[in-house]
């Protein structure tokens, strides 16, 4: 059994999988530069540097406090990580597959990886001369310099606008078109203004760190736990919010509703 401070929050990443039982370093674009990067068909997107809100005093406690901080300028996958570019990693390198990559529909090509450990996610990004998003870079990325509560903007999650779950939680909700994890980028309208899809739903992401309260200053302390952010294809619209954050245990590798992206600075 999966302990986790948030139980109710373990339970949940868990209910996903009753739902869903269904080459050498390449050249890393600099930040400020869209389209470069080591994927052709998942370009590292420029993510402009300067102050932001980090954290939230409207969420859940371990959200607050919301703090002004600055950031360097960084560049972060357009993408969530697909089926496709895991295998060809997994596949140059000798490392397992994920944990769902047979699975009819949660292993096709175009479909975020799930199933991935943070090592196995860690080690993919760093394959390729990334890493995973720090918290405030993934949070950045999707809230924008001007806090949006979601990725577009603060409006609620609509159909057009992600890959999300029922309100009623926690199961999918089909009317968006998907009843599992989506291909990457099917929701132009979800979109941030600089360009990066699906930070809000599809599938939830690892980021760096440990998960310790944000006012702990630096969060590096080693924890039982790592963390995702973005909600995923069963998030209610709570669980969707940009400053959301989900703790899970980092060697967990069978959910099917779990992936990552990677940022380069
Ligand atoms: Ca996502």
């Amino acid at each position: 059994m999966i302990r986790s401070p948030a139980t109710p929050n373990a339970l949940r990443f868990l209910a996903a999988l009753a739902v869903a039982t269904l080459a050498a370093v390449a050249a890393v674009a600099a930040p400020g530069a869209n389209g470069a990067g080591p994927f052709p068909e998942n370009p590292l997107m420029a993510i402009g540097g300067g102050p932001f809100v980090f954290g939230s005093d409207d969420g859940e406690s371990n959200e607050a406090p919301a703090r002004r901080t600055d950031l360097a300028p960084f560049s972060i996958t357009k993408y969530e990580i697909s089926n496709r570019l895991y295998r060809a990693f997994a596949a140059e390198t000798g490392r397992r597959p994920s944990f769902h990559a047979a699975h009819p529909a949660l292993g096709l090509p175009d479909h975020p990886v799930v199933g991935v450990s943070w090592d196995d996610a860690d080690a993919f990004c760093r394959r390729y001369g990334l890493k995973l998003p720090s918290p405030r870079q993934w949070e950045r990325a999707a809230r924008g310099p001007d806090a949006r509560r979601f990725a577009w903007g603060n409006e609620d999650p609509t159909p057009a606008h992600a890959n999300r779950g029922a309100e009623d939680c926690c199961g999918p909700d089909p009317s968006d078109g998907f009843s599992g994890t989506a291909p990457v980028g099917s929701f132009p309208l979800g979109e941030t203004p600089e360009g990066v899809a699906d930070l809000t739903g599809n599938v939830w992401e690892w980021v760096d760190g440990w998960f310790n309260p944000h006012d702990a200053e630096p969060a590096a302390r080693r924890t039982e736990f790592r963390v995702l952010r973005g909600g995923a294809w069963n998030s209610d619209t709570w669980r969707l919010r940009t400053t959301y954050r989900l703790a899970f245990r980092g060697d967990f590798r069978f959910a099917a509703n779990g992936g990552f992206r990677c940022v380069s600075s």
